[in-house]
């Protein structure tokens, strides 16, 4: 199993990158098949939940399969002399994911909270523009990148203002039940979006950690954001009433 080794994951983070495919694709089975089990009203929160898993699945297949990444210029090799010309392979694919599947959560968790529709669409645009700042940040080799890593922070501290703050005063207007499903939800994806810089900074951004660790990084992540979250968002909303939200 010779797959370029001088960037490219190894045969253990392939087999990472499967695993986490099953789990993508066995999660979005889940949420498919309980949609059948709750009225109709309910069903768009599984069929949102379930697009995005599905497009985590096809993100992690084509991850496993060593595709979706291009081949971009490092400082230095990790663990061997600083000698000029090596390279680290970038994920893309990871961008084109989030690009989707990042506005499904926010929509997941807005709706929830009974927020407004302008202020929905806002808080997605901030989210857009994290992700092709920080696709932008990955792909530039020079210390640029940096400046995309912090316009890209900022776009997360608006939306996390637009969750912790906005959001808490809709979803409190609407009673105990649904405050009660956003609180949980809501400190979750916050706590957990907040990490991705980090993962970043140590992967694409700093080159600190090999391709093989930066896959369990966001590998852990991703399920806890996508089908962790997911399963806690449609166990509470057994609870609430969709009229409270509009739907
Ligand atoms: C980037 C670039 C560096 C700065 C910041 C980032 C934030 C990424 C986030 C990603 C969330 C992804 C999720 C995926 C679902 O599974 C783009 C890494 C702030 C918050 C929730």
């Amino acid at each position: 199993y010779f797959l370029f080794s001088d960037i490219n994951i190894t045969t253990h983070g392939s087999d990472w990158y499967w695993a986490v495919t099953a789990v993508m694709a066995a999660s979005t089975i889940a949420f498919l098949a309980t949609s059948l089990m709750v009225t109709r009203e309910r069903r768009i929160f599984h069929y949102i939940t379930a697009a995005i898993t599905l497009t985590a699945s096809i993100a992690y297949f084509t991850m496993a399969s060593n595709l979706g990444y291009t081949p971009i210029a490092v400082e230095f090799q990790r663990n061997s002399p600083k000698v000029a010309g090596f390279t680290r392979e970038i994920f893309y694919v990871r961008y084109i994911d989030w690009f989707v599947t990042t506005p499904l959560l926010l929509l997941d968790l807005l709706l929830t909270a009974g927020m407004p529709w302008p202020t929905i669409l806002y808080t997605i645009f901030l989210d857009e523009v994290m992700v092709i700042t920080g696709l932008v940040g990955a792909l530039v080799a020079s210390s640029y990148k940096w400046g995309y890593f912090t316009f890209a922070t900022l776009a997360l501290v608006g939306i996390a203002y637009n969750v912790v703050f906005v959001g808490l005063k809709h979803s409190r207007a609407l009673g105990s039940t649904v405050n009660r499903t956003f609180m949980v939800c809501g400190v979750w994806t916050i706590f957990l979006w907040f990490i991705y810089p980090i993962a970043w900074g140590l992967s694409e951004g700093g080159n600190v950690i090999a391709p093989d660790s930066e896959a369990v990084f966001y590998g852990i992540l991703d399920i806890l954001a996508k089908p962790i979250f997911g399963i806690m968002l449609l166990v509470g909303h057994r609870n609430i009433d969709p009229a409270t939200l509009g739907l």
